[in-house]
């Protein structure tokens, strides 16, 4: 670590302890101090050099003369647990970002960065640069109308085409509102599905998280608020198993599976595999529930589990 870095990362510690003591003129001051730091060309040699850099004044040069000489200030003393609890609350913040694990959100920790809004582009992928961008909006939930109005306009689009999808996820289980938009399409010969879904006019095209030839990870809207959009495509063999998975929920999906490998077969979005390999066709979701000897449950039905 740069002795740059080592004073970015100490102010950053000192900020955050400034905002627990309720602070906050003093922890905007180590906000400003890190910005300045970051901007500043040169690797600092003291405290007297930095007063050169806006935002830092007397006391915080002798705070880095004191890191340079030692590598952190005695005020926040040895290593203390309250360090680790907000490490943890900022990992996670982080990691409600698409496309953001553990490993990202500890290397952007260890830059000092404590809030999103700190977090640059140019430290982003294009997934997590967008959620970034659009989090206020994504977190917002999605109310069933809004939905409704998405598969409306989708239909107009699609059906001439003869492209078939399903909204799957919590809007097919009847939810009165939802995180995302789950569209589940099939396969057409000679079609691109996934480039002819996205040029309905409800997608923003340019805002795409990921575009490969299965599945879409990408934005759209309706109204005001931009919202996520998934695509996922399949085969027509494997469609009952693709609808069944992405409807959820997650446990309700745990359970089936779990039923499917008292009888040695494993279950998965693509299909129904015996222990060597074979596969259990299905030609419907409701045949999919009568081959493992289950009732069948409306996707209602499925949040009880
Ligand atoms: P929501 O969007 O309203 O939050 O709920 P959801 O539609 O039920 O969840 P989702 O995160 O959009 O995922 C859609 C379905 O995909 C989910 O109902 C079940 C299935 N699924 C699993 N495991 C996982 C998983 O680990 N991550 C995600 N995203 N989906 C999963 O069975
Ligand atoms: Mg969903």
């Amino acid at each position: 670590m740069s002795t740059n870095e080592q004073i970015i990362r100490v102010f950053g510690q000192l900020r955050d302890l400034r905002l627990q003591q309720g602070q906050g003129h003093r922890a905007n001051a180590y906000i400003k101090a890190i910005t300045g730091i970051r901007k500043y060309p040169k690797q600092i040699q003291s405290g007297a050099e930095a007063r050169a850099i806006p935002g830092i004044g007397e006391s915080l040069a002798s705070k880095i003369d004191e890191i340079i000489r030692t590598g952190t200030v005695t005020e926040l003393g040895p290593s203390r647990p309250q360090e680790d609890v907000e490490r943890e609350r900022v990992l996670n913040l982080f990691m409600t970002i698409s496309g953001v694990g553990p490993a990202t959100a500890a290397k952007w920790y260890e830059a000092g960065y404590r809030t999103l809004e700190e977090i640059p582009a140019s430290a982003a992928t294009r997934e997590q640069r967008i959620s970034l961008q659009y989090q206020n909006e994504f977190n917002q939930r999605i109310p069933r109308a809004e939905i409704q109005l998405f598969e409306q306009i989708l239909h107009q689009y699609l059906d001439p085409l003869g492209i078939q999808f399903e909204i799957a996820g919590s809007y097919r289980r009847g939810r009165p509102d939802s995180g995302d938009i789950d569209i589940v399409a099939i396969d057409k010969p000679g079609v691109d599905v996934i480039g002819t879904i996205i040029q309905c006019p409800v997608f923003d095209r340019d805002l795409y998280l990921a575009h490969g030839t299965k599945k879409y990870r990408g934005v759209g809207h309706v109204g005001p608020i931009h919202r996520r959009i998934d695509i996922e495509l399949t085969q027509p063999s494997e469609y009952p198993f693709a609808i069944t998975y992405l409807t959820g929920p997650d446990s309700f999906n745990k359970k089936m599976r779990a039923h499917a490998a008292q009888y040695g077969l494993s279950l998965d979005e693509k299909g129904l595999h015996g222990p060597r390999g074979e596969l259990y066709p299905a030609t419907s979701e409701r045949n999919l529930f009568e081959i493992l000897g289950l009732q069948y449950l409306t996707p209602e039905e499925r949040d009880k589990y």
